[in-house]
């Protein structure tokens, strides 16, 4: 292992032993439901439309959910996420970029994300890690073992439970968010950006699984969301007599 490398991990064991001192986890026999899961896709797939079904889902399936996205989370994450997405800034390089989402990733996880684990509650996320493999990653073209290194130091061991990708065509997404106001600083790039976060994400679920999965979003709400449903049984997060309001 080269001596950087040594460095990271020994930083990061170290801010966890910290942390888990600091907040006593429940022995694994007292933790029952908690579970951390994520929402990703390219934009207008239908993230937002689908996180209030998610939540009824797993509320009736009794976890007790804390709801929040990326970046931001925190006082200082939405700070950033300003900051990130603020089209005055077109010229924030790609470095920049990746950092400052992983600074806010950081923030996010010690104040929100971490804490409510302990508290054995599930966390549903609009996006994370997996996002900026996809953005900066995919579509920013970073190497993708700066994004590794930064995921394992700021991280850790943790990874979602379950990230449920919504993959419709890039056209789809881009005519569904069309209707709205003036696009961000990310959503001004071109479909040749989006095309390559798109193949980033199928990539990624190819790859891992066990805990990352796919579901077609260009076809209707109600198809969208039995597949979701599908998923989180087939995962075993939700039993399958679960319905919600929704339904
Ligand atoms: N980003 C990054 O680069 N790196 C990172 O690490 C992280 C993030 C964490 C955050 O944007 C930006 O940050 C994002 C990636 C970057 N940039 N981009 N692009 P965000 O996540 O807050 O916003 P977004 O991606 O732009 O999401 P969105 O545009 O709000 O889309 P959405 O939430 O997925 O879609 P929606 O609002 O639910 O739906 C859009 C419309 O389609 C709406 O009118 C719905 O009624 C309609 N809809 C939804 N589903 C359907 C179906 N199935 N059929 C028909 N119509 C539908």
């Amino acid at each position: 292992m080269r001596s950087h490398e040594c460095d990271q991990k020994n930083a990061s064991r170290i801010i966890r032993a910290e942390y888990k001192n600091n907040n006593p986890r429940p022995a694994e026999t007292e933790r029952r439901m908690s579970k951390f899961i994520t929402l990703e896709g390219i934009e207008g797939v239908g993230k937002t439309s689908n996180m209030r079904y998610i939540k009824e889902l797993l509320e009736n399936s009794g976890h007790d959910c804390v709801v929040t996205r990326e970046p931001g989370g925190t006082d200082l994450g939405e700070a950033l996420r300003d900051i990130l997405l603020d089209h005055s800034d077109d010229n924030m390089s790609p470095d920049s970029e990746l950092l400052l989402m992983f600074a806010a990733r950081a923030e996010h996880l010690s104040k929100v994300i971490l804490p409510a684990l302990e508290k054995d509650q599930t966390v549903l996320c609009d996006r994370f890690t997996e996002a900026t493999y996809a953005y900066q990653g995919g579509g920013r073209q970073l190497d993708v073992d700066k994004i590794s290194e930064l995921e394992d130091w700021v991280q850790g061991e943790l990874r979602p439970d379950l990230t449920i990708i919504l993959d419709a065509p890039v056209e789809i997404g881009r005519a569904r968010a069309g209707g709205r106001s003036e696009p961000d600083r990310i959503e001004k790039e071109h479909d040749d950006f989006f095309q390559r976060v798109r193949s980033a994400y199928i990539e990624l679920a190819n790859r891992y699984p066990h805990r990352i999965c796919l579901v077609d979003a260009s076809l209707g709400l109600a198809a969208v969301q039995k597949n979701i449903h599908e998923k989180l049984v087939d995962y075993d997060i939700v039993g399958s007599g679960i319905m919600t309001g929704i339904e």
